[in-house]
């Protein structure tokens, strides 16, 4: 027998899925199937009752969904997943669970738009309390967490600025004030960082991105406790937000996650060779990409992260009227919201996926109007490259020295 852990694409390729199980079939089958038969009306009742095993109706949980629930909680080092309709549904259906009026919610400055939304507007509304502080300091949380702070929530890296934080510190300080952590782990993806293993509690994800791959299909993920995520099912998921996933859409994810490893490979190094050639470039005033020695936290980057990922942000010295000009160049490089695809796709997070802010909320929690945002595809890096090149402003490139 073995003593080593399967590596991460054994597992991502073979995980919880047995073919003899299936009629020999390679590829698992798609249960397109709202609701189950119970053998006997005792059975079902029993089902119902939580004292026997087995699938009700599809918006509680489907043979072809558990494989993929079964496979990102492996991935994650996490004992239990879920899948839910998309990543906002997987938020959205964790919050309403976890959270009761008079709870504080502290979250770091820089999130997602609707994410950003979701907290600020909409569980505001039932009110719950919501407080912004910087996590890329963990001391701060320190001196902002109390006894109705229930949750702590955070992206890394946060899109679309790139910022980290230390799941480790942060989980350390949430969990001896009594608090949860909740991590959305889209940007890194659990081949990049595993949140669980430092601490964190629940981790989210847009399975529409990396998880996904191919930009295809609009999907959630999330993982934890058993105990968590079988409150998350049967409350957040089943009765409050019904945002279940699509049987076809788990197999989609099943089969993005096959490649997820060789496609995050390629990613990361295509997205350095960007990186560096962003910051030589004379018109480029800012590169913000994790895996460059000039960026803040490096070092964070270098511990908590197996590579920097394939997402990049970046400010012209022109500003925001540069930026634009320069993404209305772009030949190859397709403008476009989303992230994770073979692709390569540009977008600008002030007039796009952070319009959800103000401008002044913007300028509160980090997100500068002329930030570029690159997510770097699977094409060949040398016409990436290309592309940008002759799509920026015209200056002198900055000699090596
Ligand atoms: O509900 P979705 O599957 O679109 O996922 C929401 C979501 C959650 N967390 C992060 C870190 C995300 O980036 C997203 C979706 N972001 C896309 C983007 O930034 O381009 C959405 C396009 S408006």
């Amino acid at each position: 027998m073995r003593n080593r852990p399967e590596s991460f694409s054994t597992v991502a390729i073979h995980h919880g899925y047995d073919p003899m199980d299936h009629e020999g079939a390679l590829t698992p089958p798609l249960h397109l199937t709202s609701t189950f038969a119970f053998e006997t009306a005792e059975a079902g009742g029993e089902m119902f009752e939580g004292a026997r095993a087995g699938h009700i109706y599809s918006r509680i949980s489907n043979p072809t969904t558990a494989l993929l629930e079964r496979r990102i909680a492996a991935l994650e080092g996490a004992e239990a997943g879920l899948a839910l309709a998309s990543g906002m549904g997987a938020i959205s259906a964790a919050m309403w669970t976890l959270l009761s009026p008079g709870d504080e919610v502290i979250l770091d400055k820089t999130l997602y738009g609707c994410t950003f939304s979701f907290m600020q507007h909409g569980l505001a509304k039932f009110g719950i309390e919501l407080t912004h502080i910087d996590l890329t300091r963990a001391e701060n949380l320190e001196a902002a967490i109390s006894r109705k702070t229930k949750l702590v929530y955070f992206e890394t890296p946060a899109n679309p600025n790139m910022r980290l934080v230390d799941i480790r510190a942060v989980s350390n300080i949430a969990h001896a004030n009594g608090a949860l952590v909740v991590v959305d782990n889209t940007y890194a993806t659990p081949y990049l960082t595993k949140p669980i293993e430092h601490g964190a509690d629940i981790v989210v994800h847009s399975a529409t991105k990396y998880l996904g791959g191919h930009g295809d299909v609009v999907a959630g993920l999330l993982v934890g406790s058993e105990d968590l995520v079988s409150e998350i099912r049967h409350v957040g998921m089943k009765d409050m937000t019904g945002a279940v996933m699509a049987p076809f859409n788990a197999m989609l994810i099943l089969r993005g996650l096959k490649t997820l490893e060789l496609r995050m490979d390629r990613h990361c190094a295509s997205a350095m060779s960007v990186a560096e050639m962003l910051a030589r470039n004379e018109a480029v005033a800012d590169v913000h990409y994790p895996g460059l020695g000039s960026f803040a936290q490096h070092h964070l980057a270098k511990r908590q992260m197996a590579q920097f990922g394939g997402m990049i942000a970046f400010e012209l010295k022109g500003g925001l009227e540069a930026g634009i000009e320069t993404m209305n160049r772009l030949k190859l490089i397709t403008r476009a919201v989303s992230l994770g695809d073979a692709e390569t796709l540009v977008q600008h997070p002030a007039s796009m996926t952070h319009s959800t802010y103000t401008a002044e909320e913007r300028a509160a929690h980090g997100i500068s109007e002329g930030l570029v945002r690159l997510s770097i595809g699977l094409e060949g890096i040398d016409d990436v490259l290309d592309d940008l090149a002759q799509a920026l402003p015209r200056h002198p490139i900055r000699s090596a020295a």
